[in-house]
């Protein structure tokens, strides 16, 4: 029976599984080659990995390897339930604690590289993490769309690692007995955008929407609910959506460079976000906390008919 080795942490609730080995070997490929082999040829790993029944919609993998840039510790690729992801925010800070939990780093600077950059990490003796993340920037400012059922909704577009619709959420609550409705209308949001070919800079599809509100705490700034794609909300305030978040407010010029956004998850999670100017935009630094919650072995019987997860390629039950 095939096995995949894991360790599973959260980050502010929101889970991440580091898969040890049971991949294909990729090396000789670009991380962003590998990320197409993976879409292209092994999807059905992915699927057993982070899907139903082994997982769930909530459930972001993160694929461990050996470095490709000098000087990074490893190089990763993140995916969900339904692809895979650029940069994924609390996906690093697990990827860094599980790092440490292995022995194989200690508090210091530790470079990761993913499909969209590598990022610098800063594991601290107290066990937060910060995560240098790649150059973030808003795209457009202000852009309204007709949302079915809802009327015209107005929001920024921005790339935090992952292509955002940032909206204010005006009448909509953002607490957890409000989960279904914030879950409807931020996924006909998505629709309507992708229906008004309203994209990302190069024409990415923005798989992202984030809310924003008053946070119940009172030492943070916002509250948010983060929708990511396969209709799983974010439990962490989302470390890509925080960048995307900062590279408004920069643009905006209401909060000044190294000063600290406290940004509050829908479950009350947070994370502190700041930057510095760079070119095109802002380079963020989101810090958070992972906590290592699990570790084991997936086991694929070559009989079970949901081995590669429920509705996958190869799915032998679906295929009859
Ligand atoms: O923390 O960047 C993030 C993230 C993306 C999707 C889920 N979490």
């Amino acid at each position: 029976m095939k096995q995949i080795r894991y360790v599973d942490s959260h980050t502010g609730g929101e889970p991440t599984r580091v898969v040890l080995d049971g991949f294909p070997d990729l090396s000789a490929l670009s991380l962003p080659e590998r990320v197409a082999a993976l879409r292209t040829r092994h999807d059905n790993i992915r699927a057993a990995v982070a899907g139903e029944p082994r997982a769930s919609d909530v459930m972001v993998g993160a694929l461990l390897m050996p470095p490709v840039e000098s000087g990074s510790v490893a190089s990763v690729i993140y995916f969900n339930n339904v692809g895979y992801l650029g940069m994924c925010g609390h996906g690093s800070i697990g990827v860094i604690a599980t790092l440490q939990y292995l022995g194989k780093i200690s508090p210091g600077v530790h470079r990761l590289d993913t499909p969209v950059g590598t990022v610098s990490c800063t594991l601290k003796p107290d066990g937060k993490v910060s995560i240098e993340n790649i150059l973030s920037y808003r795209h457009r400012k202000a852009v309204r769309v007709e949302v079915d059922g809802y009327g015209p909704v107005t929001g920024n577009i921005a790339w935090g690692g992952n292509w955002f619709f940032l909206v204010d959420a005006g009448e909509q609550k953002l607490v957890l007995a409000n989960i279904e409705s914030l879950m409807k209308f931020t996924g006909a949001i998505r629709r309507s955008l992708a229906s008004a070919c309203i994209t990302g800079r190069a024409g990415e599809e923005i798989d992202h929407i984030e809310l924003f509100g008053s946070a119940s705490n009172t030492s943070c700034d916002s509250r948010n609910f983060v929708l990511c794609p396969g209709n799983a909300y974010d439990r962490s305030p989302c470390g890509t959506g925080t960048s995307a978040k900062l590279a408004c407010l920069a643009a905006d010029g209401t909060l000044a460079v190294g000063a600290t956004w406290r940004q509050e998850s829908i479950i009350g999670s947070v994370f502190d976000g700041s930057y510095r100017l760079a070119v095109g935009g802002i380079i963020p630094t989101i810090t958070g906390q992972a906590f290592i919650c699990g570790e084991g072995s997936l086991l694929m019987d070559p009989t079970d008919p949901f081995c590669w997860g429920i509705g996958s390629v190869q799915d032998t039950f679906a295929q009859g």
